[in-house]
Formats: structure tokens, sequence, C-alpha cells
């Protein structure tokens, strides 16, 4: 069910998994012993009154003190997870997610950029999140990668670590119901090699220019409507109401994963991206279909 891919996934599967075993076999215990004591001393026909026994000290000594000591065992290999899985304080973030409703702003400070929704990190590095909320509480998960940890308005100090083992492209989700469309708020953390990873923190530092001049074109449609006001471009904008789009033609998925990131879905999302996530916090455009094509090319260019 669980498939760990860090130190710190590992160490807290082996907590899951260990307590399942635990509950599991202490449930096949006990149902075992009803079974036993239901068949044992079953009726047998006669009426008499059985045989009462008004306690038993041994016993019950017994049966406090072991639940006890297993607990207070599952208390210390928690403690051991914990320690696993601290953040560590001493170091500013690499990157800082922000939840949106229902989108993810992620800013790489030193690297000097904003993206959404999509996440590279290096392989094998301890990679240290701050987290916070612009709306309401929102929360973080990669299961595979790491612990999940609160975006709380108003509480930006919450930090969270994740690595990756392995290259590969993992997939999160918000975990704290935020509204409507709380099951479409995913978010993809993709693990690449150091030198990949470097070529990608480059690329999103370079303004991405248009490809030709149907993308031209498609860039002035772009200033003349009102994304402006919701989204930043580089060189062109810098609203933050909504996900940036300097390098939205580099990302798999638009709408925080609801979609393919295609040229056709692109249209579809900019003429009603209602129709695809009801309650969006987008309005829909009716665009020639020149506009709309120009637009969609433009977009599309930016990688
Ligand atoms: C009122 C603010 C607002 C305006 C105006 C607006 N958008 Fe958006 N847009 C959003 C929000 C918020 C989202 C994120 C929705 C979500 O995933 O829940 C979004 C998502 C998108 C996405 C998907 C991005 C991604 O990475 O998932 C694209 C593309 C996009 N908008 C393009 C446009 C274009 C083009 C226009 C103008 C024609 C526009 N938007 C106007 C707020 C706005
Ligand atoms: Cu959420």
């Amino acid at each position: 069910m669980l498939d760990p891919n860090s130190p710190q996934a590992q160490s807290i599967a082996n907590l899951f998994n260990g307590s399942m075993l635990l509950g599991t076999a202490i449930f096949m215990l006990v149902t075992g012993l009803v079974l036993y004591v239901l068949w044992r001393y079953r009726s047998r026909g006669d009426t008499a009154e059985p045989r009462q026994y008004p306690g038993n000290r041994r016993l019950e000594i017994a049966w406090t003190i072991a639940p006890a000591l297993i607990v207070a065992g599952l208390f210390g290999w928690q403690l051991d997870v914990m320690r696993d899985t601290a953040p560590p304080a001493d170091r500013p973030p690499d990157i800082i997610v922000t939840g949106y409703s229902w989108w993810w702003r992620v800013e790489y400070p030193k690297a000097g950029f904003v993206t959404a929704n999509e996440i590279h990190i290096p392989v094998g590095r301890q990679v240290l999140f701050q987290l916070q909320a612009a709306d309401v509480i929102h929360n973080f998960w990669v299961p595979d990668l790491g612990p999940k940890r609160d975006m709380i308005p108003g509480h930006p100090n919450n930090t969270v670590w994740l690595a990756a083992d392995r290259p590969g492209v993992y997939l999160g989700a918000c975990s704290e119901y935020c509204g409507l469309q709380h099951a479409w708020m995913r978010l993809r953390v993709v693990a690449q090699p150091q030198a990949e990873y470097d070529a990608w923190i480059q690329q999103q530092q370079t303004a991405a220019t248009p490809a030709d001049a149907e993308a031209a074109r498609g860039a002035e449609v772009f200033q003349n409507l009102t994304c402006v006001n919701c989204h930043a471009i580089t060189g062109i904008s810098n609203a933050q109401a909504g996900p940036d789009l300097s390098h939205v033609g580099g990302r798999a998925t638009l709408g925080a994963g609801i979609i393919e990131n295609t040229p056709a879905n692109l249209s579809r999302w900019i003429a009603n991206p209602h129709d695809i996530k009801s309650g969006v916090q987008m309005p829909g455009y009716q665009l020639s279909e020149a506009d709309l094509r120009a637009l969609v090319a433009y977009l599309g260019s930016l990688k």
C-alpha cells in the first residue's frame, strides 16, 4: 500500500506497518479467545447457573500491564519517527509552498522564481519546504516522500522536508478538506538527477518568449484581457491571484492535476474552466476562434 521512497517515508511506513501488524495480532488473539470461550462454556442443556468467578487479581494485573507496555513501546517508536522526520531548524527553506483554493503556489527563494502545482527537486537531497496558506487551511502531503503537514493561514512557519531516493514523478494532494474542489488540488513532485535539476532551474530563471508570430499575437491577446489581473508572466505581469504562467507550457497538467496540458484542453480551460473544475476562481472567456488559438499557442510556447 505504501511505497516509501525516502528515509523518512520509510520510517513512517515502518511505524504504520508495525502498529498495523501488532493491532491485527491483538485483534486475532481477543477474537480467538472470545470464540474459544463461547464454544468451551456453551450451554449443554442443563438450566442451572454456571459457576461464577468474582475476580482474579493476577490476571487483572497482567492484562493491565501488558497493554501499558505495548503502548509505551509504540510511544517510544513514535518519538523515534518524529526525530527522523523533524525538519532542520537552522536553515532557510529551499522552497516555499502556499496553498490556495485549489492550487499550489511554489516559490524558489534562492533561485528567485515562482511556479505552480509542479515541484522539481534534486534526487537524494533533503529539500526543506516552508508551508503556508493564502485563504483556508490546506494540507501538504506527498505520501511516498514524507509526512503530511497543515498549511495554516497566518502561520507561515510550518516546515517539512522531502527527499527522493530515486528519480521519478511523485504525486501529492491536499489532505485537509478545503472546499468544493479539494479533491482536485493535486501536486506533482518531479525528482531529477542533479544535472537535469540544475538545467530546469536555469530554464525557470530565464523568461520564456513566444515561439512564433502566432504566439507573439497571443501575448498581445493575453495582455489585453483581464488575465493579467490574476496571472504573472515574467516581463508582462506580476499578479498573484492565480498560478504563475511564466513557464506554463512546460507543466504536465492544468488546474492542479485535473486535465493534461494539451492545446485542446488549454482552449477548453480558457473558454470555460467551470466546465472542467466547477467553482474554480477564474472566469471563462468567450474569444474569437483566432484569438483563442493565438492565446493557446502563446501559453503553450512558454516552456
Ligand atoms: C480572477 C482571476 C483570474 C483571471 C482573470 C484569470 N485566471 Fe486563470 N486561473 C485563476 C486561478 C485561481 C487558477 C487556478 C485554478 C485552480 O486550479 O483551481 C487559474 C488557472 C489558470 C490556468 C491553469 C494553470 C495551471 O498551471 O494549472 C491557465 C492556463 C489560466 N488560468 C489561464 C488564464 C488566461 C489565459 C486568462 C485570461 C484569458 C485567465 N487565466 C484569467 C485565476 C484567474
Ligand atoms: Cu485543500
